[in-house]
């Protein structure tokens, strides 16, 4: 059978199913001549779908009480009296979090796993003799509890040597990389933050990433890898948690030039991406459940409340981004107690939320010509609306650039509109009674059925 035959015989198949999800004819499929679009590979589908992550910032700063260290702290500051990455995973898992990213080495260079490229580690400090591994007990843990790992390592290192010596410490990173790389089993994330604080007479590095991309691809070919130009999940462009209202999963890479780039128009690329972009790159919206990065005593009593982390969750993930909710262990190497009873409301109170769908007499879509379509919602009987829950198949692209939901018949009222939707589209309302909802949306191209949950 010839390989185009083939492919078309998947894609029908595929469509089949679909059909089949969607309750309707799949000769009614349009979009298997549809446009080609940016689609998600198979790593990125899975890592939106998982939707929300924890990020665990730990290292010398937790011990100097900085947010960046300056690379001349002393390894014999740290030094976690009971460090407990079992304790950050269950809380994680706890939380309803898929997978962690935890600083493995963050600006200040000092190395949480024992490395041959530098005595700036885990291996100068009194922390379990100078026998410890921080990335060990932390991968093992998420494996433990069926948590995703994945790692951060700055590529800003403020205590090596050779920073600023190009060449030379283009190696040193790619060796760091390979460790990480290669002792801890499979990652789920890379992740390279382009922070440098470096002034105009600082160091200035010139990183080498096709090169630290490639090597990402070699040795991890299932991981992710998140930095402001991608390559495959883009930054946010704020720490605030929030996600553009509008906001594609595609977006044109020269608009992001460089990692670290900033000013208006990079930071609007990011917020909102592109509907004529032209490769895939889903956003991840980074932020912190306190107001630092690392853990700070004086910021006990200023730990984000569970409404907030709510609304953060609706900002990120109810905007087609990823949370990656930023949890600092404290200088005894633990989540404080405030902290993972917050996370564990945001867990029931995001349950609560969607605790009563609506129950349906009635669920149809048609395609209302090719670039627009319409899902009617007849209910059994007049029930109370309050959330609204969209979704588009992106696994085959994404394109609503605008929709509607109205109740349905003779005098139809605007219940709530928006432009994009992409995985996730999330919606909440004044209570209203309703007996029936259409939900009108219109494409950049061709139109694929969009799914709407309506909840009490
Ligand atoms: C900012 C970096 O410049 C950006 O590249 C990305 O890594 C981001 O952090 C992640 O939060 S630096 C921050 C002080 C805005």
């Amino acid at each position: 059978m010839s390989l185009s035959r083939r492919h078309f015989l998947t894609q029908l198949t595929a469509a089949a199913a679909i059909a089949r999800h969607c309750g309707m004819p799949w000769r009614n499929l349009p979009w298997l001549g549809a446009p080609s679009r940016p689609r998600p590979t198979a790593q990125q589908l899975a890592w939106q779908r998982d939707e929300f992550a924890l990020f665990v910032h730990f290292g010398v700063n937790t011990f100097t009480d900085r947010e960046w260290g300056d690379g001349t702290e002393s390894p014999l500051i740290f030094n976690p009296a009971r460090l407990d990455a079992r304790q950050w995973v269950r809380t994680a898992k706890a939380a309803g979090a898929k997978s962690m990213v935890l600083t493995a080495k963050h600006h200040d260079g000092f190395c949480l796993w024992p490395t041959a490229t530098t005595t700036h580690s885990v291996a100068s400090s009194p922390w379990r003799n100078g026998t410890g591994d921080v990335v060990r007990e932390f991968v093992d843990a998420c494996r433990l509890e069926g948590v995703k790992p994945g790692l951060y390592c700055s590529p800003w290192d403020r205590n090596h040597p050779a920073y600023g010596d190009s060449a030379r410490y283009n190696d040193i990173y790619m060796a760091q990389l390979t460790e990480l790389l290669t002792r801890y089993g499979a990652l789920h994330e890379v992740w390279f933050d382009g922070a440098n604080g470096e002034g105009p007479n600082g160091k200035r590095q010139t990183y080498d990433w096709p090169r630290t991309w490639a090597l990402v691809r070699t040795l991890q070919p299932n991981a992710v890898m998140f930095s402001d130009a991608g390559p495959d999940v883009r930054w946010i462009g704020n720490e605030r948690g929030v996600a553009g209202e509008t906001h594609w999963s595609t977006i044109r890479p020269e608009s992001v030039p460089y990692i670290g780039a900033s000013g208006d128009e990079v930071i609007a690329a990011l917020q909102h991406g592109h509907a004529d972009g032209s490769v895939w790159r889903p956003s991840e919206t980074d932020v912190s459940i306190r107001p630092g990065w690392f853990y700070h005593a004086a910021e006990d009593a200023r730990v984000k409340r569970v409404d907030e982390l709510v609304q953060l969750y609706f900002t990120s993930v109810g905007r087609n981004s990823k949370l990656l909710l930023n949890v600092p262990p404290t200088r005894d190497g633990v989540l404080h107690d405030t902290d993972v009873a917050r996370l564990v409301g945001m867990r029931a109170a995001r349950e609560a939320l969607f605790a009563q769908p609506l129950t349906l007499r009635e669920n149809r879509w048609r395609a209302d010509g090719p670039r627009a379509g319409t899902r009617t919602i007849v209910l059994r009987t007049p029930q109370s609306l309050s959330l609204l829950d969209l979704g588009e198949a992106i696994e085959h692209g994404q394109r609503v650039a605008a929709w509607r939901v109205s109740t349905a018949g003779p005098a139809p009222q605007l219940l709530a509109s928006g432009t994009t939707i992409g995985h996730r589209q999330l919606c909440r309302i004044p209570a209203t009674t309703v007996s029936a909802i259409t939900l009108r949306v219109e494409t950049v191209d061709a139109v694929q059925p969009v799914a709407l949950r309506l909840f009490a």
